[in-house]
């Protein structure tokens, strides 16, 4: 697909706020096919419903402490899988920390997910113009990640009938939207017929979210991993659970985006 923008898409600005890292998570996007795909053994893809009785043609499932639903019933986030009744498998902490890069780098330091939506679509898929509101916070930005074959992402404005711009998404790039673009309209155009080296004729997208206004825990770096010196401080997702503390610790101080940019320059 020929770019809209077809300059600059390393750091391409949407509008105050939102911004488009053009790929910025390619050096890992076979490490987000492997936790796609390893999330999706024990919460499997799912064509949700809508309040208003319709079945998305986005196939979806969750990572993460919360994950997105929707049903007769509403929009949520529920902490459990309603298909299996247990909680989302937990986000990896690399996964993570490759959410908190993009959204530092976008200029929002500090981003927390809770939450990580994980979008499949086939040919002929669609999401239409929406809002991302059903979190409590506000405050912090959404990472949007995306994955294999092109899409035209729509992006509009702060009404829902503001005419959308038309935004080439390739394998690896990012869109971070906050402040005041945080409640900006978006969407994805239906997907054409094509095919990826990585995803076939698939295309994936990770939604980051933070959903509560639950504070980071602070931790002590206690290995000097990837640069960050012993005994920094530094923030880690809100209310992790037992094995994600676990993980955490183990892996202490790794952000994907050093490794990201280290392989970017060699
Ligand atoms: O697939 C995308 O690029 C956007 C997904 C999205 O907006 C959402 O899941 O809320
Ligand atoms: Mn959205």
């Amino acid at each position: 697909m020929r770019d809209l923008f077809p300059d600059d898409r390393e750091r391409l600005s949407l509008d105050p706020g939102a911004v488009l890292l053009g790929g910025f998570a390619l050096p890992v996007d076979r490490y987000l096919l492997e936790v796609i795909t390893h999330v999706a053994e024990t919460a499997p893809f799912r064509h949700l419903e809508t309040p208003g009785g319709r079945r998305m043609s986005v196939a979806m499932t969750n990572v993460g402490r919360l994950g997105w639903v929707s049903d007769r019933h509403g929009y949520r986030y529920s902490p459990l899988d309603p298909l299996t009744g247990r909680p989302w498998p937990t986000m990896p902490p690399d996964l993570a920390a490759l959410a908190t890069n993009a959204a530092a780098t976008a200029g929002f330091p500090n981003f927390a997910p809770e939450a990580c939506l994980i979008n499949r679509y086939a040919s002929g898929a669609k999401l239409s113009l929406h809002q991302d509101r059903d979190e409590r916070n506000l405050d912090q930005p959404i990472v949007s990640v995306s994955l294999g074959v092109d899409a035209r992402f729509l992006w509009g404005g702060q009404s829902r009938t503001d005419r959308p711009r038309r935004v080439a998404l390739h394998d690896g790039d990012v869109v971070v939207w906050g402040g005041p673009a945080r409640l900006t309209y978006h969407g994805v155009d239906t997907l054409i017929e094509s095919s990826h080296p990585l995803t076939g004729t698939l295309r994936y997208n990770l939604t980051f979210r933070t959903v509560t206004w639950a504070r980071p825990r602070r931790q002590i770096c206690i290995r000097a991993r990837h640069r960050r010196p012993v005994g920094e401080r530094f923030d880690t997702p809100p209310v992790l659970t037992g094995e994600e503390v676990k993980q955490d610790v183990r892996l202490d101080c790794t952000l994907p985006g050093m490794r990201h940019r280290e392989s970017r320059s060699g």
